[in-house]
């Protein structure tokens, strides 16, 4: 493969960077001279270490600058910001200035990444020139906060891993590894006060196989999973941290995803005479804490000995997703909402313009009491965004995570706040197409699309500057089965968010940062990290023009690549078409395409099924919109900046059984109807086609019945077709069907369909809302209305 010959790959990009002509070259001669305190000089004698261990050049540690003698200088001057630097490289001189130790060590990750890429072996890498060009650098963080969250609780972690995972943070600058450390799947830290939180609730007997609405009832692996982090770990891994300038945040769910505790201390929920397990499956469950006083000093127990482990002075208490079921009914509860005076609103809470529930209102009193506590231990709290429902702690920091909206709140309201919003920040989703991939959770977001976000909105007000402090990647674990898993799903795009977190909104560039990354994929594979190689593929998009063309797009990342790409399922080569621009889809593509460097594949082959048909690229009316299922039935299109509502049904691309990529889900509500007008250029018509769904635990039921009616003048509709679907769907929970509706020849301009809904069903599945009976209307799911 070509070198991409650029020396300058330094990810993320700093502030500011004048590459300069010249080299600086490494060799027993040069001393490292430090005017800084003891901690830099550690720091800097971490430099000559890694110099030895790895280029096997013995650097001259301490002394004197001396005139025309090259050496490496760290130099103290007071005033600069916390993590900022100035990095001046010329052959006589490589110079790291900042104000604190954070300063230097983020100016020693750029050095390193000015050096050749072995530096990061952990043996005695051979063949490199030792040696950095020249550059002026200057250098400071956009956001304070830049986070990780790694998920331990639905699959389990290594100290290995956490340890590679940290080293990656550190060398993208990176200053906060958020660690999820209990949920209903696994409580993961070692409590002494509670021993049966390890003894019990780390084990589980097994786990739920596949995605979760692909088999119902569900399948699971027979396979025992646990593990736990002893007291002696944590601190071994918090110090290691530290050493890399990297805080810890501890996360303790509460009061919902507790069925880890509830199976260890069953009197720590509404009905302690229950009996409870280590949950097996992922999802949202009933089971949460009860507010009595054993829980409080449980909780109070639990917060003694994590504070002792974690210096942070953010302790992260949770407080997304607890269903108020077992409280509404929970005599003890009752009461205490009558004694705390609790109501619902009966007009909107000004933060957040909702109405609470007395219930909601609880949950607030719970985390009111756990920031009180760890308040008084000189701690603040995080919590999920839920934590606005019913009322914010005083001084809680808000973490953003189902969209945007709950930090702009948050911030607001004057609280600071974390942005890691679902889907950009979630690294559970695709980033390929879903019918070659792993499987995942679900959602679709590229590399592109994860760099794309920036956490303050440039026609942000100064409380919301103010108050957004960062911005954090989540790295779910359900569907990461193996640390190999973890590697796919999480890189490349937590690098992502690192250069968002650091690099000024301004200077972003995606361009740019794949120009870097290409270096940067080689670093992570010194590093050991497996991440996902799309980056070197092709991904296939459509989009439309304003003429209502359906165009298709090849994109690849790699820079400078080429795209060879096949339109009838022969194996791309270099003699295949080569892309240029986009182009009309013509027909019914079975569409391959790879990506090339000097006639050579660099990735695999992407695969694609692409049907063209009278409406496809062109907009169409649809009652009631969709909406709701945004980025989650949606997806592909949004990636693109289109219309979702208008195109995500005639985009050429159908739904599948792999994923809810790229359904398109309407809830028809009261009305049981969904209609969908269309029209084209005039055309002889005798047969439309669709896709529906049927995905119980997503409330989602087939079309049960379409009308279909033409107009040959463009006013008035005639019936011309209808018919009844029923389905086999016992088994199977998420299942898509190709249906066909024929009719006699006609001429038209325009087609209507109306269809009419599955009807109610059941309010999610047994497992998930095992007391809500209650019926609701289905969500349909279409994909793709074609006519012929
Ligand atoms: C959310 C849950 C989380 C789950 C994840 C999967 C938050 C704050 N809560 O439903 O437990 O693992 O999504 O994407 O994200």
């Amino acid at each position: 493969m070509k070198e991409v010959i650029n020396e300058y790959n330094v990810v993320p990009l700093p502030v500011t960077m004048n590459e300069q002509p010249g080299r600086f070259y490494l060799n027993s001669d040069v001393p490292v001279v430090v005017n800084a305190s003891q901690e830099v000089k550690n720091i800097a004698s971490s430099l000559s270490t890694t110099v030895l261990d790895v280029a096997g050049i013995k650097l001259k540690p301490g002394g004197e600058l001396h005139e025309n003698v090259p050496t490496i200088v760290f130099d103290s001057i007071p005033g600069m910001e916390k993590e900022a630097y100035k990095l001046s490289v010329t052959p006589q001189q490589i110079k790291i200035t900042a104000s604190t130790p954070n300063g230097f060590y983020y100016g020693l990750q750029t050095l390193y990444q000015l050096l050749p890429v072995a530096i990061y072996s952990k043996e005695r890498a051979r063949n490199a020139e030792w040696s950095v060009p020249c550059v002026e650098i200057e250098d400071t963080p956009a956001f304070r906060y830049r986070g990780a969250m790694l998920d331990v609780c639905r699959h389990f972690a290594s100290i290995d891993y956490i340890k590679k995972f940290i080293d990656v943070l550190a060398v993208h600058k990176m200053n906060t590894f958020h660690w999820h450390l209990t949920d209903d799947q696994g409580w993961r830290i070692e409590i002494k006060k509670y021993p049966k939180l390890t003894e019990i609730g780390s084990q589980r007997s097994e786990t739920m196989v596949d995605y979760f609405y692909t088999h119902y009832p569900f399948k699971y692996d027979g396979k025992p999973h646990g593990g736990y982090y002893t007291q002696e770990e944590i601190k071994e891994v918090v110090a290691y941290a530290q050493s890399k300038y990297i805080t810890v945040i501890p996360e303790i769910e509460l009061p919902g995803h507790a069925l880890a505790a509830i199976a260890s201390y069953p009197e720590l929920s509404c009905t302690p005479d229950s009996t409870y397990e280590v949950c097996k499956l992922w999802g949202v469950f009933d089971q949460v804490f009860c507010p009595t006083d054993t829980f409080f000093q449980f909780m109070e127990g639990v917060m003694d000995e994590v504070v002792e482990l974690f210096p942070s002075s953010y302790i992260h208490i949770g407080g997304d997703e607890c269903p108020k079921y077992a409280w509404e009914h929970c005599s003890h509860c009752q009461k205490l909402i009558r004694d705390l005076g609790l109501k619902d609103d009966v007009t909107p809470n000004p933060v957040d313009g909702r109405k609470h529930t007395k219930e909601e209102k609880l949950q607030s009193y719970i985390v009111n009491r756990a920031e009180k506590y760890l308040n008084s231990k000189g701690r603040n709290i995080i919590g999920w965004d839920e934590i606005l429902e019913g009322g914010l702690a005083p001084n809680a920091t808000v973490m953003s995570w189902r969209g945007v909206e709950g930090g702009m709140t948050a911030a607001k309201a004057g609280h600071d706040a974390i942005m890691t919003p679902n889907p950009y920040a979630y690294l559970d989703h695709y980033q390929e197409e879903p019918e070659i991939a792993p499987v995942t959770i679900g959602g679709y977001n590229t590399l592109k699309k994860t760099y794309s976000y920036n956490p303050v909105p440039a026609d942000a007000d100064s409380l919301v500057k103010q108050h957004i402090i960062g911005v954090q990647a989540n790295c779910w674990a359900e569907y990461m089965p193996t640390e190999d898993n973890r590697d796919y799903q999480i890189f490349p795009r937590l690098i992502a968010i690192a250069e968002t977190g650091w690099t000024p909104m301004k200077e972003k560039n995606f361009t740019s940062f794949c120009s870097r990354m290409v270096e940067d994929f080689k670093r992570l594979e010194i590093m050991g990290v497996k991440p996902c190689l799309n980056f070197f593929d092709v991904n296939i998009n459509t989009r439309s023009t304003k003429e209502g063309v359906l165009n298709v797009e090849l994109e690849t990342f790699y820079p400078g690549a080429q795209i060879y790409y096949t339109i009838h399922g022969e194996e791309p080569s270099v003699n295949a078409s080569l892309y240029s621009h986009p182009f009309p889809l013509e027909g019914t593509y079975d569409l391959k395409a790879a990506a090339f460097v000097d006639g050579k594949q660099i990735g695999k082959v992407t695969h694609k099924q692409l049907y063209k048909n009278l409406i496809s690229g062109k907009k169409y009316e649809i009652t009631p919109e969709p909406k709701g299922m945004k980025g989650d039935i949606l997806g592909e299109n949004d990636i693109l900046g289109a219309d979702t509502v208008t195109l995500g049904l005639t985009n050429g691309k159908r739904g599948n059984n792999a994923s809810s990529t790229p359904w398109v889900g309407i809830r028809p509500d009261n009305n049981d109807k969904v209609t969908f007008v269309a029209d084209f250029d005039k055309a002889t018509i005798s047969k439309i086609r669709f896709g529906t769904l049927y995905n119980a635990a997503g409330n989602i039921l087939p079309v049960s019945k379409a009308v279909v009616y033409v107009s040959a003048s463009g006013n008035k509709f005639e019936k011309v077709a209808e018919k009844e679907f029923t389905y086999d769907i016992k088994e199977n929970t998420f299942k898509g069907f190709d249906e066909e509706i024929e009719f006699p020849a006609q001429e038209a301009v325009k087609v209507k369909i109306e269809f009419t809904s599955g009807g109610k069903i059941r309010n999610g599945i047994d497992c998930y809302s095992p007391h809500d009976k209650s019926e609701v209307p289905s969500t349909m799911a279409l994909d793709e209305i074609e006519i012929y």
